[in-house]
């Protein structure tokens, strides 16, 4: 019987050591939720980077490593700290992220890094190819693996290859700008099927490799090589229920132990009761609009003064590529705008941001989620944004207000968000406003729709739609499909 090895840049394991101990952790990430029944599925596996730079273990942390992976039914591509400088740090997140964001001052396009990306990717595939048989499916994901489908087809020309991008995929005038962008898409034409979260992002594709490439593009179909490659969009969704139930066990479990963030969220409420809390919750990355944000929290405060002392801005913000200068420069404005906002406008009970610079357990998350009455997400630019659609799914009280940037890919979804463009200030605080003010009826109105569709789009049905897709693009292909 066949198999599906699922591919991404890091493994679903979170592997660390601390006193030369070594700690393993599964992931409850989305996309680890979502591939979870095709992972445990029969002989499965996944294949990935361990977190952990082969060059700075010794033999027996290496080995103790590889068992604690295959335990996990995953396999490492052992990465040194060079490949991780240049490959991941350099190439995928100072070229290719920024490019793909629409941050063209922000790429930097260096000969280096684009070898060690190539020589990454090769490692990759050949990982996979001691593992993979004749005829076996192969999911690869995301940004940082463009070339691995073409580089599995050339040596396999059996095997059934999906290729799924989660961050946006820009317009052909930025691709463009790429020096390798002839060699990138090609690689991606290995697949047999290239999703994205929406039909944008596919338009854009479908541009790019047909004036770039050689190609036929009819409809959602690319001919190319005497083979057909499918394109496609799958907007992903989340486990709803884990969110939906755990925000329900939050209001039920009176046992429930709260954080110290919380007891102290709380008290806050307690001593206001108009006191309304406005979340946001994203990685520390310069494409998810925080220094906006906060921006216009500010504009909202001034045009709107009435609401001062009534609303706060609870800022959760996840530590994120630290060793990218762009990310330390975010971080520097970040917490030197929450510094002048709070400087400017607090009083002796009212603080307007509250800004956390970390990540969360998933119950203080949902402490959090639960706690809200608005949440706004408003990136800059965003593959699809699950925050989004997490928030949604821990509303269980009819309550609660999402204000969404139109530049995310869940905005194609989510309609009855109040949506607004991040760059507009006045529109943001009217936004803020209305949200603040929206009568329970049409909250719950709103929410009802947004709830009925995500609950029904869970991140399972994401992967079965991707991979029923698959199935029948290889079904598609020509009989002598070899390139
Ligand atoms: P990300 O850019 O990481 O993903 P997103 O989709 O918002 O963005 O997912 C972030 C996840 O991290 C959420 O599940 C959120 O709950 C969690 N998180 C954020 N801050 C946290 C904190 N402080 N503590 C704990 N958890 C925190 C990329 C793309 C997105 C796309 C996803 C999936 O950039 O556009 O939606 O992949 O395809």
């Amino acid at each position: 019987m066949h198999k599906t090895i699922i591919v991404s840049n890091r493994l679903p394991v979170d592997l660390k050591y601390i006193d030369n101990k070594l700690h393993v952790k599964s992931s409850s990430g989305g996309l680890a939720t979502g591939m979870k029944s095709v992972h445990s599925e029969g002989n499965g596996i996944w294949i990935g980077w361990s977190g952990l730079a082969e060059d700075t273990m010794n033999s027996e942390q290496k080995n103790e490593v590889d068992q604690a992976i295959a335990q996990e039914k995953c396999v490492q591509v052992p990465l040194t700290e060079y490949d991780i400088d240049n490959y991941y740090y350099g190439f995928s997140n100072k070229a290719l992220w920024p490019l793909f964001h629409y941050f063209q001052a922000y790429t930097e396009f260096e000969r280096e890094h684009w070898e060690s990306y190539v020589a990454v990717n090769q490692k990759f595939s050949e990982v996979i190819l001691q593992h993979a048989n004749d005829g076996d499916t192969i999911w690869v994901h995301d940004y940082q693996l463009l070339l691995l489908p073409e580089l599995l087809r050339k040596k396999n020309p059996t095997l059934t290859i999906g290729f799924f991008l989660h961050i946006p995929y820009p317009s052909y005038e930025l691709f463009r700008t790429c020096p390798w962008r002839y060699e990138l898409l090609q690689g991606m034409l290995g697949a047999d099927l290239i999703g994205f979260h929406t039909y944008d992002y596919v338009r854009h594709f479908l541009s790019s490799t047909s004036r770039i490439k050689e190609v036929e593009v009819n409809f959602n179909q690319i001919s190319y090589n005497n083979r057909i490659i499918k394109v496609d969009s799958f907007p992903m969704g989340i486990d709803y229920n884990r969110y939906h139930n755990a925000a329900l066990e939050h209001d039920t479990n009176p046992e429930h132990t709260k954080s110290e963030l919380m007891k102290n969220i709380d008290l806050h409420n307690q001593s206001n009761e108009e006191s309304k809390l406005i979340l946001c919750i994203d990685r520390m990355d310069y494409t998810k609009g925080i220094p906006n944000r906060i921006k216009s929290f500010e504009y909202f405060l001034n045009k709107y003064p009435e609401f001062k002392g009534k609303v706060r801005l609870v800022m959760l913000a996840v530590p994120s590529r630290e060793n990218v200068e762009q990310y330390q420069l975010l971080k520097r404005e970040t917490d030197e705008l929450v510094g002048r906002i709070n400087g400017d406008l607090s009083t002796v009970s009212w603080t307007p941001v509250w800004y956390f610079y970390r990540s969360l357990p998933f119950n203080e998350l949902i402490d959090l989620y639960v706690s809200s009455d608005i949440a706004m997400v408003t990136p800059i630019r965003d593959g699809m944004n699950l925050v989004a659609k997490e928030y949604i799914a821990t509303r269980t009280k009819d309550t609660g207000v999402l204000i969404l940037s139109e530049m995310a890919g869940a905005a194609k979804e989510m309609h009855e968000a109040l949506i607004v463009n991040p760059n507009n200030f006045d529109q943001t605080a009217d936004n803020i406003k209305a949200a603040l003010e929206m009568p329970k009826e049409e909250q719950k109105r709103r929410l009802d729709a947004l709830q009925k569709r995500i609950s029904r789009y869970d991140v399972e049905r994401w992967a079965t739609e991707f991979l029923k897709s698959l199935e029948a693009a290889k079904n598609n292909k020509p009989p002598q499909a070899a390139t």
